[in-house]
């Protein structure tokens, strides 16, 4: 039996990753756009672990850039619906970013996860403390729990485990819709959750400005701007 004959009474489940085209609208440049990210600066020297040990200030300075923009900007209409259907939805909404600005919780979203990390975050090689990071951070910056001169942004590089399986797994596997908002479907395990909810039940569905690498894995496709299709999709979800 389907989840939705299953449940037909119960309100759904919805689970929503966002990606950088969310945040596009906002003015946050995305990564694999013809003027993103990855076409001013290798992944290899920026975003790995190995970049770090290598270089930190090179990669320090990457971030305190996009930590600076990020508090330039403001929330778009699409943070906003995803606040609206968080409140006004009568099931349970789960939103999962792979971004690493704070636009879902300026918005006002709660139920919230940063599978990639935060900017607004700092973390200690050393001991793993975390605190809340200055608008400049340097590796020699001592960390408040054990002092050692090894401070990072509180950031998943390649080949790091990104955070919060342990509320994704399970709101995957009982979502009765997935749907991915603004991103590429390029980098995993993020860009393997429709596939894994669709198996699991959910009927998955996309909004993004162009279809996504793992286009075919989704039920519904909503091509164009998000801050015009997510308040029409949100609205269609509470209009039902
Ligand atoms: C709009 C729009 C508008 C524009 N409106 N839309 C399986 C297979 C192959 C490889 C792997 C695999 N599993 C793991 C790997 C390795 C690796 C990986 O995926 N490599 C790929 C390159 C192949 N993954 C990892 O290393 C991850 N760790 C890991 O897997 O650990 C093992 C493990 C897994 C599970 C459990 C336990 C252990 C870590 C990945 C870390 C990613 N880090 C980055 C950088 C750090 C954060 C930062 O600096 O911000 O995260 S990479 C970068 O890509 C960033 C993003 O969060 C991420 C996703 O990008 P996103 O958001 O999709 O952006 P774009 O630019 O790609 O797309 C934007 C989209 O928006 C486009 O489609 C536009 O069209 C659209 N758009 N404007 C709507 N206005």
């Amino acid at each position: 039996m389907s989840r939705s004959v299953e449940h037909a009474m119960a309100p759904e489940k919805i689970v929503i990753l966002t990606g950088a085209g969310i945040s596009a609208e906002s003015g946050l440049s995305t990564f694999r756009d013809a003027d993103g990210l990855w076409a001013q600066h290798r992944i290899e020297d920026v975003a790995t672990p190995e970049a770090f040990q290598r270089d930190p200030a090179r990669v320090h300075a990457f971030y305190n850039a996009r930590r600076a923009k990020a508090a330039e900007v403001m929330p778009n209409a699409a943070h906003h619906a995803l606040v609206r259907l968080e409140a006004e939805h009568p099931g349970a909404v789960l939103i999962i970013t792979q971004n690493v600005d704070d636009l879902h919780a300026r918005a006002g979203s709660r139920n919230l996860v940063h599978m990639h990390g935060r900017l607004m975050g700092a973390l200690c090689h050393a001991c793993g403390h975390r605190w809340p990071a200055p608008p400049e951070m340097h590796a020699t910056d001592p960390c408040p729990a054990c002092s050692a001169a090894q401070t990072r942004p509180d950031i998943v590089w390649f080949g790091e485990t990104p955070y919060g399986a342990e509320v994704i797994d399970p709101a995957l596997a009982a979502a009765d819709i997935f749907a991915a908002i603004g991103t590429s479907g390029n980098v995993y395990p993020a860009a393997a959750y429709a596939q894994h909810a669709a198996r699991l039940g959910a009927r998955t569905v996309q909004i993004n400005l162009e279809p996504a690498s793992n286009a075919r894995d989704f039920d519904e496709s909503h091509i164009g701007p998000a801050t015009e299709l997510v308040p029409k999709w949100v609205e269609s979800i509470l209009n039902r």
